[in-house]
């Protein structure tokens, strides 16, 4: 039995094809520096967005349709989206996908009915991955849509709110174990304020890091060997949240021992919410060693929130994996695409072409990122650029050996010249002959 019956495997035809369903660019078993694509990319689905995201926006209801969703809570309703999930992941060739708890299973009545829901879904899940050898890139609770949540969860006001959600996640990890997750993303939807006059923030951060260390103790006892995942984003829901960014978040982990125990999952959009180019968060995670894994997405340069669009932009893929492929690619993160269609893109057909022209998208990124490392001419530039620190003098500094007074000596024997043209359009001149 088929969900999608008019949509066939999605198959590469190169660049000359003029087929809507077909990569034009994504060629799974192409080597680029040495590697399958597939293995660079690691290209994943997310649940909540291809099952159980109706398109809603601020004003006015949802028009995807769905054809295979009775619209019940039921355990059966859920096991049967996983079947239609799996279908869609064969089609399109995704690898991996990523879920919340709470997309995949229903919340019941109570906790104890939820956690037994989860487990039968869990089960529909497993059964699956052992048919098609998909693979589970991460797992998550979701923390935000309840309406117990609308003060956050770990930095809940309430205990009772806090415990709750500690429950998820505990449930929430040992799922992602038993499906053999490569990770566990931590976004916080509501971990934030709306206003300073409630608000004991010191308390709050105190609760947040509370909570992640009972998690990390969580992951240790039951032998979890994923890695954990922070996910940055400054606002929205809330208006202001505390992992607001890469920086403030790895601020966060060291104040408060979590360094060694977390890495960050960076998003597109979640980038230019904190007013930061995507590449500028990825280089701050990659720099600190702590890039884990990313939301593949964009958002719109005219609207002011997380509109979770598709990835089609071949310079922002290009930058992306310029810094993946220098940091010697993904280990257990990939590129999830963290992404819904428009409202107006309600057909399931439209599932396919938003996925299709994201793994393109990331394709050709790949294949340029490729070309300009091999080219080297960038590389040669930036190195050029700091050649002076190349001196005795330099190495001294860097490595923190030098003074103040040795500084003002050198000063006084070599007077500071004009540095040399950054050269910032001779570059970007550069990048351009590759796309
Ligand atoms: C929302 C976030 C969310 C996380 C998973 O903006 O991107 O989808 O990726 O909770
Ligand atoms: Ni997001
Ligand atoms: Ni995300």
């Amino acid at each position: 039995m088929s969900y999608f019956p008019d949509i066939p495997v999605i198959q590469y035809e190169g660049a000359k094809s003029r087929n809507p369903l077909a990569f034009k660019h994504y060629n799974p078993e192409e080597l680029i520096e040495g590697r399958p694509m597939r293995d660079h990319l690691r290209f994943a689905a997310a649940y909540w967005h291809v099952m159980r995201n109706p398109l809603a926006d601020p004003f006015g209801g949802g028009t995807a349709q769905m054809p295979w969703d009775d619209g019940t809570d039921s355990v059966e309703n859920a096991q049967k989206r996983v079947r239609v999930f799996f279908e869609f992941l064969e089609k399109t060739g995704i690898d991996f996908y990523c879920f919340h708890d709470r997309d995949v299973a229903p919340e019941l009545a109570t906790l104890a009915e939820s956690h037994k829901a989860l487990d039968a879904v869990a089960g529909t899940l497993k059964e699956e991955q052992q048919r098609t050898g998909k693979k589970l890139l991460w797992g998550t609770a979701c923390l935000f849509a309840h309406p117990r949540f609308n003060q956050g969860a770990a930095t809940s006001p309430s205990l009772d709110v806090f415990a709750h959600g500690g429950a998820q996640v505990k449930k929430a990890i040992s799922i992602t174990q038993e499906l053999g997750g490569g990770g566990y993303v931590f976004w916080g939807g509501r971990e934030g304020y709306s206003t300073l006059w409630n608000t004991d923030m010191k308390r709050e951060m105190d609760h947040l890091a509370a909570f992640l260390h009972m998690a990390v103790e969580w992951k240790k006892s039951i032998g979890f060997q994923g890695k954990f995942w922070i996910e940055p984003k400054p606002r929205e829901p809330s208006t202001h949240q505390y992992d607001s960014d890469a920086a403030a978040c790895l601020n966060f982990l060291q104040a408060y021992g979590l360094i060694n125990e977390f890495e960050l999952n960076i998003e597109t959009n979640h980038a230019t919410l904190a007013g930061h180019t995507m590449r500028h968060e990825l280089t701050v995670a990659a720099d600190a060693g702590k890039l884990g894994s990313i939301d593949a997405n964009r958002g719109d340069e005219l609207i002011g929130w997380d509109t979770d669009q598709f990835p089609t932009n071949i310079y922002l893929a290009l930058e992306v994996m310029l810094v993946v492929l220098k940091m010697g690619g993904f280990r257990e993160g990939g590129l999830n695409f963290d992404a819904k269609r428009r409202r107006e893109s309600h057909t399931p057909a439209d599932l396919f072409h938003a996925h299709i022209g994201g793994m393109d998208t990331f394709a050709r990124g790949l294949k340029i990122a490729a070309a300009i490392r091999a080219d080297g001419r960038i590389e040669e530039f930036v190195k050029n650029r700091y050649s002076s620190w190349n001196s005795p003098l330099g190495q001294k500094i860097e490595s923190g050996k030098a003074t103040l007074a040795e500084l003002e000596a050198h000063a006084l024997a070599h007077p500071a010249g004009i540095p040399a043209s950054g050269g910032q359009e001779y570059l970007e001149n550069l990048v351009n002959e590759f796309i």
